[in-house]
């Protein structure tokens, strides 16, 4: 199995609640290696360029508001399988769907609010990455 790297995002109502210990002992546990890690508080537009993909979506103003709420954490996570292994660590977007043992099952206040972001793919990883951090910033 290839070794991969996916970008992860510890969201504003997590970080408010003193959770990105936790959040990233369960990337550990489950041997995701954190090779890049960074504190931000997004801008407006660092947000909507994040999220464009959604922009059509009726949810897309409120999620960039709640997304520069308060600080975030951005993260290159790396490992094998790296993409699929961390989207099975988050759960489902709704933490009501969200399997038990998952962050958003754990820890997420609502479908929005949910914790903790992941890269979809590994195409989309290169791109978030890409979007966050230079090559010299990650660590492996
Ligand atoms: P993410 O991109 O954050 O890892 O989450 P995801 O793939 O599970 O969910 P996605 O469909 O890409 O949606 C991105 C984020 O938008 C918020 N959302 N709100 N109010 C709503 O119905 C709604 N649906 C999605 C969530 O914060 C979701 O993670
Ligand atoms: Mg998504």
């Amino acid at each position: 199995m290839a070794i991969e790297r996916t970008l992860s995002i510890i969201k504003p109502d997590a970080t408010r609640r003193n959770l990105t210990g936790a959040i990233n002992a369960r990337f550990e546990e489950r041997g995701l290696r954190i090779v890049a890690q960074r504190r931000v508080q997004l801008t407006q537009t660092q947000a909507e360029g994040f999220y464009a993909v959604h922009k059509e979506r009726s949810f897309f103003g409120s999620l960039v508001a709640f997304m520069c709420s308060g600080p975030v954490v951005v993260q290159v996570l790396e490992g094998e399988n790296a993409v699929t292994l961390n989207r099975e660590i988050m759960g489902a977007t709704n933490p009501a769907n969200a399997e038990a043992g998952t962050i958003r099952k754990d820890f997420a206040e609502s479908i929005e609010a949910n914790s903790v972001h992941g890269s979809d793919s590994p195409e989309n990883a290169a791109k978030e990455i890409a979007y966050f951090f230079s090559e010299v910033d990650i660590v492996g």
